[in-house]
């Protein structure tokens, strides 16, 4: 169960917790037409709180809703300035932020021409979403029978609620059989990414991610890029298969709820010596580091609240 905070912001509005409802007549409930972001509020080392990347997620947030045609009726300033105003109302010193963008009441059928863009911003604390020995020891992972979107089934660079369905359907499949989490191929049969996170492979020292043609624009993603070019490891951005991950030396997911999980093993495989990987273990602790804001050379991707 998510532990209620104090207030929701809906429409411009603080409003109580519990009375944060919508009309069953809801567009995005019926057709999953929606937009949404994570990310998280750390509390800093100093004892501030900070908000991860929050331009690079309102930016995705409205840049999901351009590719869905969907005016949000706010500035993403006025968003960013909302995201800070909630956890300051719900005085909470770390947080996960879900701002939700939907479509409200008024024609059903599939053409919502006038109906209202209602935008929500929901602040819970959320711990470690693979689990906290996931976190420190790896998860185990099972490659989909289901695949990622097509490039022109699903635009993947929207956040879109509905493309989640293709993630809910993958993560209750890999769980079901006793994995933690399923890692899905694109339709031309690459690894593409998992249900809710990137994936990274290291093999003889290069660091290896898909390209962002058919995947979500992680910004935890970006964000190892940039760390590992700064820590001087090699890497590539490029097209992988399923026996190059088999074969990987480490392997490990990334995203705003995730963060860096390591994967330690797939389809029964181990992942190099069945625990985290030196470079997976040196990343991992390296983005801990910034976002509570012990890097001084990072302090522009903290938004202080
Ligand atoms: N791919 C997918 C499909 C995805 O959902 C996420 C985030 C990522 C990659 C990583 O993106 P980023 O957070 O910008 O690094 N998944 C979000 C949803 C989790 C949920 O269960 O809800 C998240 O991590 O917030």
């Amino acid at each position: 169960m998510v532990e209620k905070a104090k207030s929701i912001w809906l429409d411009g509005k603080f409003i109580p917790w519990d009375e944060a409802r919508i009309h069953i007549l809801t567009h995005s409930l019926h057709y999953g037409l929606g937009v949404f972001e994570g990310i998280r509020a750390y509390h800093c080392t100093d004892g501030r709180t900070a908000v991860f990347r929050l331009p690079e997620h309102i930016r995705r947030l409205f840049d999901s809703a351009h590719v869905m045609q969907m005016d949000i009726p706010f500035s993403p300033a006025a968003v960013e300035e909302a995201c800070c105003e909630i956890l300051r109302v719900n005085q909470q010193k770390e947080a996960y932020l879900r701002p939700l963008a939907f479509v409200g009441e008024g024609v059903m059928g599939l053409h919502p021409q006038n109906n209202p863009v209602q935008l929500a911003i929901i602040s819970w604390v959320w711990g470690a979403y693979l689990g906290d020995e996931g976190i420190k020891k790896g998860i185990r992972g099972k490659i989909s029978s289901f695949a990622r979107h097509h490039v022109n089934v699903m635009m993947t660079k929207a956040k879109t609620t509905g493309n989640y369905v293709n993630s809910i359907m993958a993560k209750r499949e890999a769980t079901q059989l006793g994995f933690d989490e399923a890692i899905m191929l694109d339709t031309d049969g690459y690894v593409a990414e998992a249900s809710g996170e990137n994936i990274f492979v290291v093999r003889d020292g290069l660091l290896k991610t898909p390209p962002l043609t058919a995947v979500l624009p992680g910004i935890t993603r970006d964000s190892i890029l940039e760390l590992a070019q700064d820590l001087g490891i090699p890497v590539k951005e490029d097209i992988f298969s399923r026996d190059e991950l088999y074969l990987a030396d480490e392997a490990f997911l990334t995203g705003t709820a995730a963060e860096v999980t390591p994967l330690r093993e797939v389809d029964g495989r181990a992942i190099g010596a069945g625990t985290p990987g030196p470079i997976t273990s040196k990343l991992q602790a390296a983005y801990f580091a910034v976002v509570k804001g012990e890097n001084a050379s990072y302090q522009k991707w903290l938004t202080y609240v």
